[in-house]
Formats: structure tokens, sequence, C-alpha cells
């Protein structure tokens, strides 16, 4: 390979790679500052249920229990997620390569993000737009918070072109060569995500933002539903997807082991791929205007798309096995609690796993219609994610953090204790507030109602029987405010810590047959290390065919269509003209 070639492919310096970092630590930030916010609030609900109703004093910065409750999902569900994941989606794969991405994109990425989270804060806090996070017309709103969540739309879409240039730079210098695993996984949800953006880009460019500008009078609620449900599936696994880096790339190595297959992790994520997109109506069973057909074929779908978390539970699981038993873990539990219990990043991640197969099972229920129909706009259904998004996502996240803080800053974690504390406390604090959702949920009470501003006497005659759920949905959200204190005592103690004497490696794992390193190499004294995670290219054919992200972008486009173009076609010939609600 000519060194010449390698070194005009835009190859990492000691000066960009530092200039890299501090864009990470920038994401990792703000996008932690966000979960800070919207953690605070969260309790607030959980006590709502419990019948206690702490809106009244926190007058005048929040007025309703609607606006606490958009504030946390707008800032938990988009902010946080997004630049977390549009950080670490180019620096673990910009890091695997040794390859510099590029920097004015990703600036750009951040910076629109930015500015779209201050207009969204602008819009809520003062209490013009309490729309929930699912922001469903004709509840309308001011322009600001379009504005804003169109800017962080948009600006979440330049990662993939990032992380594409980075593959084909790579590619460019190992031709034949399959893309290592991070990089892979990493380009597979941003295709993922560039095509499920289409929804709710389109819903906020031409219904929204427009609307709210009064440029147009009235709206379609249900073309404006079906349209962010297009993305409100796939968001779903651009949560998802991050973890599951995290759990494939790095965690073998991190629990002391390897990744047993390569190839099943390629698998999961071009299914991932495929499947997430066609199915995002799955949220609108009872829905009218949607015909009962197309309800049985998502019902169906939907289905299929447990399948890859399926592959990933066994895959993972037997990673883990494999690392407990190299830890000299005996017998049908041993290998489980032989695992690194001590260190935050394995405990926080393992933890996030365990929960993960209630949320995954709850999905399952959810995704036959039939029981759908139970449980839907009960309180079921927040407790379904926050097993799934609140606490697979949001403790990986966490678990991220505890490494690659003092990765990127060179500082130490404050204390392993306080974060193994928060990491815990955050696991039992969900566990309990799901547990108590999910059993309210089966006795009706319904999500997203202020129910303790009821008087208590009709409180108790309406919800009393489901009294003993609902006190555990407080008792949940008091331990999370803990769990929240500890870890941002970590986080930000972190931050202002005490400087290590060696660096912070990223803890890329490594797969059976599996290669060392794929950082492209040029002799500069770069803080690389020496890591990544492929199959060797000639031994499995599923990798070589999985290869193609481009075939599978395209197969994906044209089921999303083949499943949208039905749903959305009666809606658009028998449009509905509705006008603004404000009810808050
Ligand atoms: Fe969901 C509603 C169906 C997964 C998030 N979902 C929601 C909402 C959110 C959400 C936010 O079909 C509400 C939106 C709103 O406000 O209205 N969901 C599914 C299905 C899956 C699923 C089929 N959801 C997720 C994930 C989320 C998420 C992931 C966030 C990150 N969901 C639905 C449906 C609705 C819905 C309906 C609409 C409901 C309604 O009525 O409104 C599947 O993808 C789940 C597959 C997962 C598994 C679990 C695999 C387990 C793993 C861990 C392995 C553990 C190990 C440890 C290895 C099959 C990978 C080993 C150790 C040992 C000791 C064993
Ligand atoms: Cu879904």
């Amino acid at each position: 390979m000519s060194t010449i070639l390698e070194r005009s492919l835009a190859l990492p310096t000691v000066k960009t790679a530092a200039s890299e970092r501090r864009m990470m630590l920038a994401f990792l930030v703000w996008g932690f500052s966000a979960l800070m916010i919207g953690a605070a609030i969260g309790p607030l609900q959980a006590l709502n249920y419990g019948g206690i109703n702490a809106y009244p004093y926190l007058r005048p910065l929040l007025q309703t229990y609607y606006q606490g409750l958009t504030i946390h999902g707008v800032l938990n569900a988009y902010i946080f997620t997004f630049f977390v994941t549009c950080g670490l989606l180019v620096y673990l794969p910009a890091r695997e390569l040794g390859l510099a991405p590029n920097m004015t994109l990703w600036r750009l990425c951040f910076g629109m993000m930015a500015v779209g989270t201050l207009m969204l804060l602008y819009a809520m806090f003062d209490n013009s737009s309490s729309v929930l996070w699912t922001f469903y017309p004709p509840l309308k709103g001011s322009a600001f918070f379009y504005l804003g969540m169109t800017l962080v739309v948009f600006g979440s879409l330049l990662p993939p072109p990032i992380v594409l240039d980075l593959r084909a730079r790579w590619k460019a210098l190992r031709p034949g060569e399959l893309t290592p695993l991070v990089t892979y996984m990493s380009a597979a949800t941003m295709l993922m995500w560039l095509l499920g953006a289409v929804g709710a880009g389109s819903e906020l460019v031409v219904q929204l933002v427009p609307w709210s500008l009064g440029l147009t009078n009235t709206v379609d609620p249900m073309i404006g539903r079906t349209l962010f449900w297009w993305t409100g599936h796939p968001i779903v696994y651009f949560w998802l997807m991050p973890a599951y880096i995290s759990w494939y790339g790095l965690l073998s190595k991190q629990a002391g082991g390897k990744l047993v297959s390569d190839p099943m992790a390629r698998l999961t994520f071009a299914l991932l791929l495929v499947f997430s997109l066609p199915v995002g109506s799955h949220h609108q069973y009872v829905d009218p205007g949607i015909s009962p057909i197309w309800k049985g074929i998502l019902a169906a779908l939907t289905l299929s798309v447990a399948l890859p978390s399926l592959i990933t539970a066994f895959t993972l699981g037997l990673s883990l096995e494999y690392a407990g038993r190299l830890r000299g873990g005996r017998g049908w539990i041993g290998w489980f609690t032989a695992l690194p219990w001590r260190s935050p990043s394995v405990a926080a991640q393992v933890l996030a796993m365990l929960t993960f197969i209630f949320g995954g099972a709850g999905g399952i229920v959810l995704g036959s219609w039939q029981l759908d129909n139970i449980v839907h706009n009960t309180t079921w259904i927040p407790g379904h994610f926050h097993i799934t998004v609140g606490t697979a996502t949001a403790m990986t996240f966490m678990s991220v953090a505890f490494w690659m803080i003092p990765h990127l800053t060179g500082r130490k974690l404050l204390s392993t204790r306080l974060a193994l504390a928060s990491v815990w406390l955050w696991f039992v604090g969900m566990s309990v507030f799901a547990l108590g959702m999910h059993w309210s949920g089966l006795l009706g009470v319904p999500r997203r109602a202020w129910v303790s501003q009821l008087p208590h006497s009709v409180y108790e005659r309406v919800y009393g029987s489901a009294h003993l759920p609902l006190t555990l949905v407080a008792i949940g959200g008091i331990i999370l405010w803990f769990a929240t204190i500890a870890f941002y005592i970590v986080f930000v103690g972190t931050l202002l810590g005490r400087r290590l004497a060696a660096p912070v490696p990223i803890p890329f794992a490594q797969a059976f047959g599996g290669k060392e390193n794929h950082a492209i190499d040029v002799g500069e004294p770069v803080d690389r290390e020496p890591a990544g995670v492929s199959a060797h290219p000639h031994l499995s054919p599923l990798a070589k065919v999985l290869e193609h992200l481009g075939l599978l972008t395209l197969i994906t486009a044209v089921s999303t269509l083949a499943a949208y173009i039905p749903i959305l076609w009666p809606l658009v010939t028998n449009m509905t003209a509705a006008h603004g609600w404000k009810i808050w």
C-alpha cells in the first residue's frame, strides 16, 4: 500500500485527534446536560401517578404536568440521545479506522442541533408548546418549537455522510477487505436513520412549520401522525443500535472476553436496517383510516423486527458466558457472577441487557395487534419504553461516559463506588417504576394524564384499585432521583477531576478469528489504540454478502414505500382540515 496514497487521504495527526476528542466531549456534555434537566423532571410525573401533585409548588418554572412531560420527553428522547449518538457514531468509526472525520460537517451537526435545542427550550419553558414528545397536530405549539425540532432532525442527518465517507476512504486504502465491525454497525445505523427521518422531516417541513408560521390555517392530523410514526419506530432503533454497538463492539473486551460472532453482529444490523422502517404504523393500531388488512400485515412485520434482537440476545449472552468462564466462572450461574461487576461500565451494560429482556418481551406483546388494544394509551406504554430507551439505551450511554470522559480528558473517574451506586439505583428505580406502570396499565390507568390534579376523593374513587402499582411508580421515581444525583456527581466530578498518569484507551473488542487492528498507520505519533473487530474477510460468506450496504438501503427504501403508499394514499385522497388547539 502506497504511503503517499494513505497520507493523501487525510489521516489524523496528534492535532486533529485532539480536536476530534474535544468535539466528542462537546457532544457528550451537551447530551448529558439535556438528560440532567429531563431526568430531574421525571420523578414529578411518577409522583403525579402516586397522587402527589407537585406542580403548583413549581410555578412559575413549570405551569402544568403537560409542560413538564413535554420537556422531559423532548430532552431525554431527542436531545440526549441524538447528541450522544451523533458524537459516538462518528468518533468510534474514526478511531477504529484511524482516519480523520470530516470535521466541518461534524461541527455543523453540533451547531444545528445546539441551536435547535435552545429554540426548543425557549418554546417549552415559555409554556407555549406543551405538545408532548410526539407533537401530534392539531395540538399547536409555537413556531420556535417546530423550527427547533427541524434543526435537530436535519442536524442529525449530517453524521450519515461523515461515516460513509470514512468507510469509503478506508476501503480505498484496503481494497477487498470488509468494513471493520464498529464502522459497519455505525454506517448501518446511520443509513437506517437517514431513511427513517424522512417521515417526521417532511411532516415538519410540509405541515407543521408553515402552519405554525401562519402560512396555512389548518392541518391534517392523520397524515401528521402517520408521517410521525414513519420516523417514530426507526427512532427507537436509532436509540437502541448505538447501545448495541457498545454491547457488540466494546463490552466483550470490557468483560474480559471476545465477541463470539462478528457475522451475527453484522446480520443483526442489516436486519435492523431493513425491518425498522416499514413497521412504524404499529403505533397506530387504534387509529382510524388505516385498513385492518394493513394492521394485520404490520403485526406480522413487527414480529420480524424482534428477530435481530433475539439474535443479539444469544450472541451477546454467549460472549458474556465466554468472558465469565475465562475469568474462572463455573457451572450454570458461575460465569455470570464471575463477570467484572466492580466495573461500573460493565455493570451498567449487563444490567441494561437484563432489563431489556423484559422491555423486548413487552414490545413483542405490543406488536401483537389484539394485545396492544388492551394496553394502548395506558401507563403500560411508558412502562415499556422506560425499560427500553430509559434503561437499555440510557444506562449504556452512562456506561460509555464512565470510560469515555477519562479517555477524552485524561482525567480519573471521580469514584468507582458512586458510579456503581448510580447504575444499581437506576436499575432498581426503573425496574420498580416499570413494574408499577405495566401493572397499573393493565388496570386501565391512562398514560399522559394529570391524575393528581383531581380532588383526592375522586382520585381515590377512580384509581383506588390501582393504589399499589401507582405507589410503586412513585417509589421508583424517587429512587431514580437518587440515581440521577449520584450519576451527575460522578459525571461533573470526573470532568473536573484529577489527571491520570496513563491515557485510557477505547475498549474495542475483538471477535473470534478477528484482526487486532484496522487502523491506517502512517507512522505518525497518533494516540490510536490497537483494536477493532472483524471476521477474516475470506471466512464468512454471510459477512461478504452483508457488505453491500447500498443494496440493503435500496431494499429498505422500496419496502418502506411499499408499506406506506397503501397507508398514506387513502389519507391523502380524503384529507381532513383541523384548526390548531391549545389546551394547556
Ligand atoms: Fe417499543 C411503543 C413494539 C422495542 C421504545 N416503544 C413504544 C414507545 C416507545 C418505544 C418510546 O408494536 C412509545 C411511543 C409513544 O409515546 O407512544 N418495541 C416494539 C417491539 C420491539 C420494541 C416489537 N421499543 C423498543 C425499543 C425501544 C422502544 C428497543 C427504545 C429503545 N413499541 C412496540 C409497539 C408500540 C411500542 C407496538 C406501540 C404501543 C402503543 O400501543 O402505543 C422489539 O424490537 C423488541 C425486541 C427485543 C427483544 C429483547 C432482546 C434482548 C436482549 C438482551 C439480552 C440479554 C443478555 C443478558 C444477553 C426481543 C438483546 C444475558 C444474561 C443472562 C443471565 C441471560
Ligand atoms: Cu415501534
